[in-house]
């Protein structure tokens, strides 16, 4: 029998991780904030009968040994058990907002779960494996392109300081308690089930709001976003769990980038999924006054606005994923093009 927990279930990724181990045989469990909104309990409700769900949270460590305890107690003679740490406050412009809590549920989090782990006898802690994950955040203002395994951390927003220190407690857990511990090192990944203040979803909604508005002859809104220079290297979350399972499959543990090697402007995200559904992008302007015209009627479609900047900004992310591709046989069905069109259907 093969046992997985998925902290984060409810995210982005949680949700696509549970449905591929489902698929794979896995006993899934997870845990749930009180205060988890309804629509996150909504990229579970297909699988919601598949799964076991308990309430939990990343702040109160014993409700996590508990639960890791009750888990093991409750199924003799497990095969292995995997421990996918996927919770985080993840929207780093709201980081620099909530530095304490990014930094108890992002850094200290990871510690109550390995501390919890090392608390097994030698015998369960050999069954357990454990994926933190980690991001390419951590490369922040990059002291190398493209960013790999052996690329210095230069982290540039309290979010990602608290996933460096994740990080090196996961490798520190590895390399002084011999326990399976891996590092992802993830780059940017969405998906139709990406939450919608991120930049790319903020964006397909933002092109849909306008396409409905045109069929009833009303034009006043307007996507209104900050830098739109900074170039992110995107792949599709699908993809990026299937990598993650990869990395527990291995004879021995390590830390693994995904990502796609390509990598796009925010301005050419903006774009390509304008003209997706028809309308080419003309700029006029610059800085925060510069604005986004639809070629055809001249109407603005794109603002800026300065309370979308952050107080330190990431300028380029683009990952290497050679060692990944090499070593898992990690490949991905997805490209930019097939990305956007998926998250607008
Ligand atoms: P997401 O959609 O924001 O999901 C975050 C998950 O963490 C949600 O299930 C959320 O629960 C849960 N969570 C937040 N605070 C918690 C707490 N105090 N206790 C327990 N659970 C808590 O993020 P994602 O995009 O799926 O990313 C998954 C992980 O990968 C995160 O750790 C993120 O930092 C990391 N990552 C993401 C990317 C990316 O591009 N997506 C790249 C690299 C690394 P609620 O539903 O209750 O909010
Ligand atoms: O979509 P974003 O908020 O993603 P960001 O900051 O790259 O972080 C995401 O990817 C990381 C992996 O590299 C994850 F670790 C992290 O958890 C998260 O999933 O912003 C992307 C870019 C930034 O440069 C931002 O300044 O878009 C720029 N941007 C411009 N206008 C905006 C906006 N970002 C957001 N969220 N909202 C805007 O209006």
């Amino acid at each position: 029998m093969k046992l997985a927990f998925i902290t984060g279930i409810t995210g982005q990724d949680g949700s696509y991780l549970a449905e591929l181990l489902i698929e794979k045989g896995y006993k899934v469990y997870g845990i749930v904030r009180r205060t988890s909104l309804l629509y996150s309990y909504s990229r579970l409700d297909h699988i919601r009968d598949k799964i076991h769900l308990e309430y939990g949270d990343m702040s109160d460590g014993s409700s996590l040994t508990n639960y890791i305890t009750s888990i093991i107690n409750n199924n003799d003679n497990f095969e292995v058990f995997e421990i996918y740490n996927l919770a985080a406050q993840s929207h780093v412009q709201i980081s620099f907002e909530i530095p304490e809590y990014t930094s108890l549920i992002d850094g200290i989090g990871t510690l109550k779960l390995l501390e919890s782990i090392r608390t097994f006898k030698k015998d369960i802690q050999d069954k357990i494996r454990f994926y933190q994950a980690g991001t390419s955040e951590m490369y922040g203002a990059v002291l190398e392109t493209p960013q790999k395994e052996t690329t210095p951390f230069n982290p540039q927003s309290p979010y990602a300081c608290a996933k460096v220190y994740s990080h090196f407690l996961v490798k520190n857990y590895r390399e002084g308690y011999g326990m399976f511990t891996c590092n992802g090192i993830l780059f940017n990944h969405e998906s139709p089930r990406r939450g919608a203040n991120f930049v790319t979803m903020k964006i397909v909604n933002g092109v849909k709001k306008i396409v409905e508005q045109e069929k009833e002859n009303i034009n006043d809104y307007i996507l209104t976003l900050g830098n739109i220079d900074s170039k992110r290297d995107w792949g599709h979350s699908k993809d990026y769990v299937y990598g993650m399972w990869l990395m527990l499959q291995q004879d021995k543990p390590d830390d693994y980038v995904l990502a796609t090697g390509h990598t796009y402007s925010v301005r050419e995200f903006i774009e390509k999924s304008f003209s997706m559904k028809g309308f080419e992008i003309e700029w006029n302007g610059e800085g925060i006054n510069e604005v986004g015209i639809d070629k055809r009627t001249q109407r603005i479609l794109v603002k800026i606005d300065e309370k979308y900047f952050r107080p330190c900004e990431v300028d380029l992310l683009l990952g290497d994923a050679t060692k990944a591709e090499t070593d898992l046989g990690w490949e991905r069905k997805y490209d930019l093009d097939k990305l956007i069109v998926d998250m607008f259907d």
